[in-house]
C-alpha cells in the first residue's frame, strides 16, 4: 500500500469515527433534547394542573362565600320579615290612669274584655300603678276581684302589671315578706307579666320582687326610669339594661313615663340595647310632648320588640300613643303588627262610651291631650307641671311659675339627679315650690326632701350638694344599705291587726291590701262585707287627717 492510500485508508477511518461520533452525539443530544421537553412538558403539565386546581378550589371557595353570603342574607330577610312589632294595649290601666285619675271601672271594662281577649296582643296591662289605691279608695271595688274577673274573660292573652319594686303600689318601702306575698298573690290571681321599677334605678330596690317573681312563674320585665341629666346617657342605661339581664328580667322596659325620649334618640338607645343585651326590649312612652308616635317608629326601625299603645278613645296627650295609629302605620311593612283594624276599632267604640262617660263625671278633662311641649324646655312631666300649677294656685302665686320651672332643675341637681317619676317628682317639684315661694332656697325642707337626701328612697344616681344635704338632715347619719333591710317582717303583724279589729274576709289578699293602704282598706273592707252588691257610686274622699290623703293633691306620674 502506498504512503498515499495509507492516507486516504486514515482519513476514511477518521470520517468513519467522525460520522459515528457526530451521530452518536447527534443522538445523545436528540434523547437530551427529548428528555428536556418531557421535562419541560412534565413541568408544564403539573404546573398547569395545579393552577387547575387552584382555580377549581378558588371557584368552590368563592362559591362557598357567595353561597354563606346569600344564606345569611335571606335568613335575615326572612327574619325582617318575620319580625312583626309586639303590642301592649295599656287601655285598662296607663291610658285612664294617665287622662282620667284611674277612674276607670271593672263595669266599664267588661263589655270589652271577651273582644279584647281575642285580638292578639303580647298582653294586655290591666292592673298595678295607681289602679289598685283608686279601687278601694274611689270606686269601692276590690282590686283583686278585678283581676280575677279580667282573667276570666281573657284567658288568651298576657295579662301585665306595673309594679314599683320594694315600693309596690304604695308610696314607702315595704318588708321582703309583703313583697314576696304581693308578687305571689298577683300571679296567683291572674297576672302574667310584672313590670318592675324603682324611681331612681337603684337594682337594689328591684331585687327582691324579681326573685319572687321569677319563683312563682311570672314573666319579669324590669324597667328603667328614663330620664336625661348629665349622669343619665346611653352607656348609663346599657350598663344598667345588662344589670338587669344579669339579674334574670325575662324583658328590658325603657320606661319614658314623661315622654322625654325623643325620636332619634330613640333610635340610638334601642339600637344600643340590641346590641349589648339579648332579651326583648320593651318601650313605654306618651304622647305629652306630641313626639310620642314618632318615638314607637323611630324604635321599631331600630328594631324594638314590644311597644306600649292605648286603643283610642283614651289615648295620645298625657297618655300613651293610640294603637290603631300604630297598626295602620306598619301595615305591610317588615314591622307589621298582624293586628287586625276592624277588629280594633269595634273595642274602640266600647271605650268611646267609657271616656263620654268619664269626661261627664268630670273626672277626665278633654285638656289632657293637648300637646304640652313645655316638657321640651324645661325637662318637666306633665303630670309634675299641672302638681306645680295646682299648689301655686293654692298659694294664690299662679305668676311665679316660670321660676318654679327654673328652680326644677337646679333643686333636681343638688339633689344628685333623680328621674322625675313618682314619688320624686312630687319631692323635687314640692321643694323647687317652697324655694321660690319662702324667697330662700332650702328655707323650708319637706320630711320627703330630707328622706331622699338621707337615702331612705336608695342611691341617688349623681353627686349630691353636700351643702344642700347638710342644710336639710344637718349631721343625721346616712343610709347606705337597701333601705328595706332595715324593715323587719310585717306580714305576720298586719294579720292579727286584721283579725283583732274583726275586718276582712281572712284572705291573704285582704291582709296584703291592708298592709299597703291600711285605711283606705279598712275603710273599703267595711263598706265591701257590708253589702252583697258593689255600690257604683264613687266613694267619698279620704278625711284629711289620712296620712295618705295627701297624694290626691298629686297627678301621678307612672
Ligand atoms: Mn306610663
Amino acid at each position: 500500500m502506498g504512503k498515499n492510500s495509507a492516507k486516504a485508508l486514515m482519513k476514511q477511518k477518521f470520517e468513519e469515527h467522525a460520522r459515528e461520533a457526530a451521530e452518536y452525539a447527534a443522538k445523545n443530544a436528540a434523547a437530551a433534547e427529548k428528555a428536556a421537553a418531557d421535562g419541560a412538558a412534565k413541568i408544564e403539565k403539573a404546573a398547569a394542573d395545579k393552577a387547575a386546581k387552584i382555580e377549581k378550589a378558588a371557584a368552590d371557595g368563592a362559591a362557598r362565600i357567595k353561597k354563606a353570603v346569600t344564606d345569611k342574607a335571606a335568613k335575615a330577610e326572612a327574619a325582617a320579615v318575620k319580625k312583626p312589632l309586639l303590642v301592649t294595649d295599656t287601655i285598662l290601666r296607663d291610658a285612664h290612669q294617665s287622662q282620667a285619675a284611674t277612674r276607670m271601672t271593672l263595669d266599664d271594662m267588661l263589655p270589652a274584655l271577651d273582644d279584647l281577649n281575642k285580638i292578639g296582643y303580647w298582653s294586655v296591662e290591666c292592673w298595678g300603678g295607681a289602679t289598685f289605691d283608686s279601687c278601694m279608695r274611689f270606686l269601692n271595688e276590690d282590686p283583686w276581684q278585678r283581676l280575677r274577673v279580667i282573667k276570666e274573660h281573657m284567658p288568651d292573652t298576657k295579662l301585665q302589671m306595673l309594679l314599683r319594686g320594694q315600693n309596690l303600689l304604695g308610696y314607702k318601702h315595704y318588708a321582703d315578706d309583703v313583697v314576696d306575698r304581693f308578687v305571689k298573690k298577683s300571679i296567683d290571681n291572674g297576672i302574667d307579666v310584672i313590670r318592675i321599677f324603682d324611681a331612681l334605678n337603684d337594682v337594689r330596690n328591684l331585687k327582691r320582687a324579681v326573685d319572687s317573681c321569677k319563683s312563682y312563674g311570672g314573666w319579669c320585665e324590669m324597667a328603667f326610669s328614663y330620664t336625661s341629666s348629665p349622669v343619665h346617657n346611653e352607656d348609663y342605661f346599657v350598663k344598667l339594661a345588662k344589670r338587669m339581664e344579669e339579674m334574670g328580667a325575662d324583658s328590658i322596659c325603657i320606661k319614658d313615663m314623661a315622654n322625654l325620649l325623643l325620636p332619634f334618640d330613640a333610635y340610638s338607645l334601642v339600637k344600643k340595647l340590641k346590641e349589648n343585651v339579648s332579651v326583648p326590649i320593651h318601650l313605654h312612652t306618651h304622647n305629652t310632648t306630641g313626639t310620642g308616635d314618632m318615638v314607637l317608629l323611630m324604635a321599631s326601625q331600630a328594631g324594638v320588640d314590644i311597644v306600649d299603645t292605648a286603643l283610642s278613645p283614651l289615648a295620645n296627650g298625657t297618655s300613651n300613643p293610640s294603637t290603631e295609629a300604630l297598626v295602620a302605620t306598619l301595615r305591610g311593612t317588615e314591622r307589621d303588627t298582624g293586628l287586625d283594624l276592624h277588629q280594633l276599632s269595634d273595642v274602640a267604640a266600647h271605650f268611646r262610651t267609657v271616656a263620654d262617660r268619664l269626661k261627664e263625671a268630670g273626672v277626665l278633662n278633654p285638656k289632657v291631650l293637648n300637646v304640652d311641649t313645655k316638657t321640651l324646655l324645661y325637662q318637666v312631666p306633665g303630670g309634675m307641671l299641672s302638681n306645680l300649677m295646682n299648689q301655686l294656685k293654692e298659694a294664690g302665686k299662679q305668676g311665679q311659675l316660670y321660676e318654679v320651672l327654673n328652680e326644677v332643675p337646679r333643686v333636681r341637681k343638688d339633689f344628685g339627679y333623680p328621674p322625675l317619676v313618682t314619688p320624686t317628682s312630687q319631692i323635687v317639684g314640692t321643694q323647687a315650690v317652697m324655694n321660690v315661694l319662702t324667697g330662700e332656697r332650702y328655707k323650708m325642707v319637706p320630711k320627703e326632701s330630707k328622706g331622699l337626701l338621707k337615702g331612705e328612697y336608695g342611691q341617688l344616681p349623681g353627686e349630691v350638694n353636700e351643702e344642700v344635704r347638710t342644710k336639710a338632715i344637718g349631721s343625721e347619719q346616712l343610709i347606705s344599705c337597701r333601705p328595706a333591710d332595715l324593715i323587719e317582717p310585717e306580714m305576720e303583724k298586719y294579720s292579727q291587726e286584721l283579725k283583732a279589729k274583726g275586718i276582712g274576709n281572712g284572705s291573704e289578699e285582704d291582709v296584703l291590701s291592708y298592709a299597703l293602704f291600711p285605711q283606705v282598706a279598712e275603710k273599703f273592707f267595711a263598706e265591701r262585707d257590708k253589702k252583697p252588691e258593689p255600690v257604683k257610686e264613687a266613694a267619698k274622699v279620704q278625711e284629711a287627717d289620712d296620712p295618705d290623703a295627701v297624694r290626691e293633691l298629686y297627678v301621678e306620674v307612672l
